[in-house]
C-alpha cells in the first residue's frame, strides 16, 4: 500500500488544528503508521525543501518551517500521494479549492498549514529524512474490510 509523507507546519500547530488535520485523513479511511512532534533543525529543512534552494522565497521557507514544532506523520492508503494533495489544495490558500485544507484554513502562500510530499519519489525520500524505520509501525485494522 501507498505511504507519503505529511506535516503539520509551525502555523497549524500554533492555531490548534493538528487533531482536525490528522481527524480529516483518518476518517477518509487512510492509516497512520508513523506520528510525532518535532523541532525541526536548519539542515534538516534546507534537506527537506532542498528542490527550492536558490529560488526567492527559500530562506523565509526555511525560517518558517523552522520556526516552531511541526507535527510530522507517514500515512498509508490507495493513492494516498496523490489523494492527500487533493485533500490539501493548491499551494496557495486563496487559489485552493473550497473544503480542502489549505483553504479552510489559510489565505497566505507562505503559512498554508500543511506539507504534502508530490510524489512517491518524494514520499520516499520524504519519509527517509524524518522517520527511522523502526519508528514506523505495521499494524491490522479491522476497519480496513470495510474501507477496501
Ligand atoms: P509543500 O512542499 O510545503 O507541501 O508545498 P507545495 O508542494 O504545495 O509547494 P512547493 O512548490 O513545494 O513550495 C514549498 C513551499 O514554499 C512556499 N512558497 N512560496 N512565495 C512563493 O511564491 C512561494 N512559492 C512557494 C509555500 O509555503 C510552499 O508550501
Ligand atoms: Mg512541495
Amino acid at each position: 500500500m501507498e505511504r507519503t509523507y505529511l506535516m503539520v507546519k509551525p502555523d497549524g500547530v500554533q492555531r490548534g488544528l493538528v487533531g482536525q488535520i490528522i481527524s480529516r485523513f483518518e476518517q477518509r479511511g487512510y492509516k497512520i503508521v508513523g506520528l510525532k512532534m518535532m523541532q525541526i533543525s536548519r539542515e534538516t529543512a534546507e534537506k527537506h525543501y532542498g528542490e527550492h534552494a536558490g529560488k526567492p522565497f527559500f530562506n523565509d521557507l526555511v525560517n518558517f518551517i523552522t520556526s516552531g514544532p511541526v507535527v510530522a506523520m507517514v500515512v498509508e492508503g490507495k493513492d494516498v500521494v496523490s489523494t492527500a494533495r487533493e485533500m490539501m489544495g493548491a499551494t496557495n490558500p486563496l487559489k485552493a479549492a473550497p473544503g480542502t485544507i489549505r483553504a479552510t484554513y489559510g489565505v497566505d502562500v507562505g503559512r498554508n498549514i500543511i506539507h504534502g510530499s508530490d510524489s512517491l519519489e518524494s514520499a520516499n525520500r520524504e519519509i527517509a529524512i524524518f522517520f527511522r524505520p523502526e519508528e514506523l509501525v505495521d499494524y491490522e485494522r479491522a476497519i480496513d474490510t470495510w474501507i477496501y
